[in-house]
């Protein structure tokens, strides 16, 4: 019996019927096997305050070009999913002090909504993996997935990010600072497991903890470098399997923030974020911001620091994956 090749996970894989539309310098750098890094928007419109979130935004598709690979930074802009945009655009994703109410965080079940009312969007880390798969791009960098919340009590619906779904669902490996420190991260480790997702640690053996370099959960792999991380992707993807990755990368020693402090900061973002019955989708952006506020910024930086050195990592895994497949 000859041998069945699995279809190449490296094709186009676009269904999208003309609302997919890809920026020529990122269409050539995929139609020449260039390494390319997807990065998302809802860091930059809900993520952070303006105008340090489009200082972020410009440094991290910097340090992707140093690193050796195009940026292409996803969002919804006039009825269309972009897959590389200009200065201009992200100068209107990062809008001003009252960009929120301008610019809709959207994630999955949201795309159709915005694309249909023509107004701009922020992609989530699930919306922005669903674009990249789309237009063939393997690798994307953000600060952290969401995934499971923790649950004050008990009840029957907890508030599950569609970022695990979309991981479990799309040939993207998500370069990230583990899960956003605010979440279970049990539970969300728990349940990558249960979709069958990698869960790479580049450098530790312990699942970083966004703002801090973690050590209370193990990473179930461990890679030393971008190149071992391409082998293990290479290989998963080469199977046939079309799943998502996560490249847990912890932040820098140096810009890590103090961990009390941190866990104090969690603990004082949830209890306010209930008092004012924040829900759904508005419950990280309100997280993040108020951990800002009571660390007196120093989320902010460290957040900062972690989402570049995601970027510049997340192009040297690129970079060894478009080696291993020329
Ligand atoms: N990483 C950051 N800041 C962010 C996010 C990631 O450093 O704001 C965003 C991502 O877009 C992610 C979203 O998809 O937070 C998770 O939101 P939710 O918990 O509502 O699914
Ligand atoms: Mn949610």
């Amino acid at each position: 019996m000859a041998d069945r090749q699995p279809a190449n996970p490296f094709s186009r894989d676009s269904n999208a019927k003309g609302l997919l539309a890809i920026s020529d310098e990122v269409a050539e750098a995929l139609e020449d096997s260039r390494p390319v890094v997807a990065l998302e928007s809802t860091i930059i419109s809900h993520g952070m305050p303006y105008a340090r979130n489009l200082l972020v935004a410009k440094a991290c598709e910097a340090e992707v070009r140093e690193g050796g690979a195009v940026p292409a930074t996803v969002a919804i802009l006039d009825g269309v999913i972009r897959v590389g945009l200009d200065a201009r655009d992200l100068e209107r994703l990062a809008g001003g002090p009252k960009n929120k109410e301008l610019v809709t965080k959207t994630s999955l079940r949201d795309l159709g909504a915005v694309l249909a009312t023509k107004t701009p969007g922020a992609t989530t880390v699930a919306t922005t993996m669903f674009a990249a798969a789309q237009a063939g791009i393997r690798v994307f960098a953000t600060g952290g997935i969401g995934g499971v919340h923790r649950q004050a009590e008990p009840g029957p619906s907890p508030d599950v990010s569609a970022d695990l779904t979309a991981l479990a669902t799309w040939p993207v490996a998500v370069v990230c600072a583990g899960a956003k420190a605010v979440l279970d991260l049990h539970r969300t480790i728990e349940a990558l497991e249960t979709l069958g997702v990698p869960v790479i640690g580049q450098g530790t053996d312990v699942l970083p903890e966004f703002w801090t370099r973690g050590g209370d959960l193990p990473v179930p792999v461990r890679s030393n470098d971008a190149e071992t991380t391409a082998a293990i992707l290479a290989s998963h993807w080469g199977s046939g399997l079309t799943s998502g990755a996560v490249v847990a990368n912890p932040i820098p020693t140096t810009a890590e923030a103090d961990p009390r402090a941190i866990d104090e900061a969690i603990a004082e973002g949830l209890a306010a974020a209930s008092a004012a019955g924040v829900r759904g989708r508005d419950v990280t952006p309100f997280l993040l911001a108020h951990i800002s506020e009571v660390t007196a910024g120093a989320s902010l930086e460290a957040n900062e620091a972690l989402v570049r050195h995601n970027a510049s990592v997340a192009a040297r895994i690129a970079v060894a994956l478009a080696d291993l497949n020329t």
